[in-house]
């Protein structure tokens, strides 16, 4: 039973790097990632659990902080329970990973990115949204539009579940229309920006505006 996920999940990658075609050149560092170890290759309802750091970081939702700040008239911090007492928002909608992979019909719940920033009042200078994550490494960018959008949430709950550290627990962005590089795991901050500072994969070859279907040399469907 085990080793037969484990052929599933290797059987996976080689799927996804045989259909990758051009994009073999920038998916190899994603496959790298892989090397975490039987984690990265288990099917998880169809995800596949990504670092870029060689490791899963975890983070008590206790010690959990959130700073949003930047170009913003009002920095602030969240803890956890901060952030749960807020207004939610819940939606259902795929995930869908650059290197070809695609999970239908995710429950998502957390707070629109959007309110966020309202909170923080963004300033006139502010352009864009640059976040980090508390692996230390990842990085991710929307622009003030993007990061407008109703589907555009920072999550803590997935399939009806507190979101676990390895899918990017206890907080992660999900950028519902794009590609899931974009849905930057281990959150631990919201700067606004002047300009669009390109993300850890965006600085190896990957679109910055990363619409499902709409960037990378992609048909995929888009995100409904
Ligand atoms: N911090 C961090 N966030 C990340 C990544 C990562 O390696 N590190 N990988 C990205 C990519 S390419 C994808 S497809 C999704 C995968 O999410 P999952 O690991 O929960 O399946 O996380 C995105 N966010
Ligand atoms: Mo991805």
């Amino acid at each position: 039973m085990f080793l037969g996920l484990v052929g599933l999940g290797a059987a996976g990658v080689v799927f996804g790097s045989a259909v990758s075609g051009w994009l073999s050149r920038v998916a190899s560092p994603i496959t790298a990632a892989d090397r975490t170890g039987l984690a990265g290759l288990l099917p998880l309802q169809g995800f596949r659990l990504y670092t870029v750091t060689g490791g899963f970081p975890r983070r008590d939702p206790a010690e959990y902080r959130l700073t949003v700040g930047g170009l913003v008239e009002r920095p602030y911090t969240l803890t956890f329970e901060e952030l749960r007492a807020l207004p939610a928002v819940a939606m259902t909608k795929d995930f869908q990973c650059v290197t070809g992979w695609r999970v239908d019909d995710v429950r998502w719940r957390g707070v629109l990115l959007r309110d966020l920033l309202d909170r923080a009042g963004v300033r006139a200078d502010g352009a864009a949204v640059r976040f980090t994550s508390f692996d230390g490494v990842y990085t991710e960018s929307l622009t003030l539009d993007q990061a407008a959008r109703d589907d555009v949430v920072v999550a803590y709950e997935m399939q009806g579940e507190p979101l676990s550290s390895d899918h990017g627990g206890p907080v992660r962005l999900y950028v519902a229309p794009m590609y899931g590089y974009k849905s930057i795991k281990w959150l631990d901050g919201i700067e606004v920006t002047d300009r669009v500072v390109p993300g850890y994969w965006e600085r190896s070859g990957y679109d910055v505006d990363a619409w499902v279907g709409g960037s990378n040399g992609r048909r995929d469907a888009p995100i409904s």
